[in-house]
């Protein structure tokens, strides 16, 4: 089973896919990890993201497109995953249909996460204060959000032609989105 949780900065997809991924016993595939940690080994590729990631900027498709390529490809992905923060654009949404399609799966559930902005940017403040990440400053806020809205959002009707999508109410505790999420999945 793939299943893509989908949603703005700050909805938390990161959470509610680790919890989901536990649960179902899937890898979580997750490119903002994988870019942070190559930031972190100022790897070629992390000395390239950085600077888009610090100013709230998506990664560019050029060097996104192979990172999803192999992480879709790793043996343990073969019978599904938890896709967490990609695809973020037509491009990348394309290349996991197609890289899913070529082993005869596709994506069986899209979960949009529907948070309001107030919520969103109220999340990346407080985490700004204890994790540091160097993308919670306002300004970069500010442009993850407009990002989203320009980049990501518009794969929410690309998908919703396919009748996958399923909007989960995301203001909630943690707790009660779970437990929503496992209501719409059945398991
Ligand atoms: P990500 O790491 O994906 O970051 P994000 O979209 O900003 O999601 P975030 O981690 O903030 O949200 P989450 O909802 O989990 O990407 C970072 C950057 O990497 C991007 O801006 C881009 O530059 C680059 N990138 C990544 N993937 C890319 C791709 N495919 N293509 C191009 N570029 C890419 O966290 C929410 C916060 O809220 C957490 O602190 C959590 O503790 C808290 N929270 C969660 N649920 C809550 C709840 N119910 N109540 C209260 N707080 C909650």
């Amino acid at each position: 089973m793939y299943i893509l949780i989908l949603g703005a900065p700050g909805s938390g997809k990161g959470t509610q896919g680790k919890i989901l991924a536990q649960r179902l016993g899937l890898p979580k595939i997750t490119t903002g990890d994988i870019l942070r940690t190559a930031v972190e080994r100022k790897t070629a590729l992390g000395r390239e993201a950085k600077k888009y990631m610090d100013a709230g900027k998506l990664v560019p498709d050029a060097i996104v497109l192979d990172l999803i390529k192999t992480e879709l490809h790793r043996p343990e992905a073969a019978e599904g995953a938890i896709l967490d923060g990609f695809p973020r654009t037509a491009a990348q949404a394309l290349l996991v249909d197609s890289t899913l399609a070529e082993r005869g799966h596709r994506l069986n559930h899209i979960l949009l996460l529907d948070v309001t902005e107030d919520e969103l940017v109220r999340r990346m403040h407080a985490r700004s204060r204890t994790e540091g990440r160097s993308d919670d400053t306002p300004e970069a806020i500010a442009t993850r959000l407009q990002v989203y809205q320009r980049d990501t959002a518009p794969l929410v009707a690309h998908y919703a032609q396919r009748g996958i999508v399923h909007r989960v109410p995301g203001n909630g505790t943690v707790d009660q989105i779970a437990e929503e999420i496992k209501r719409i999945i059945g398991r």
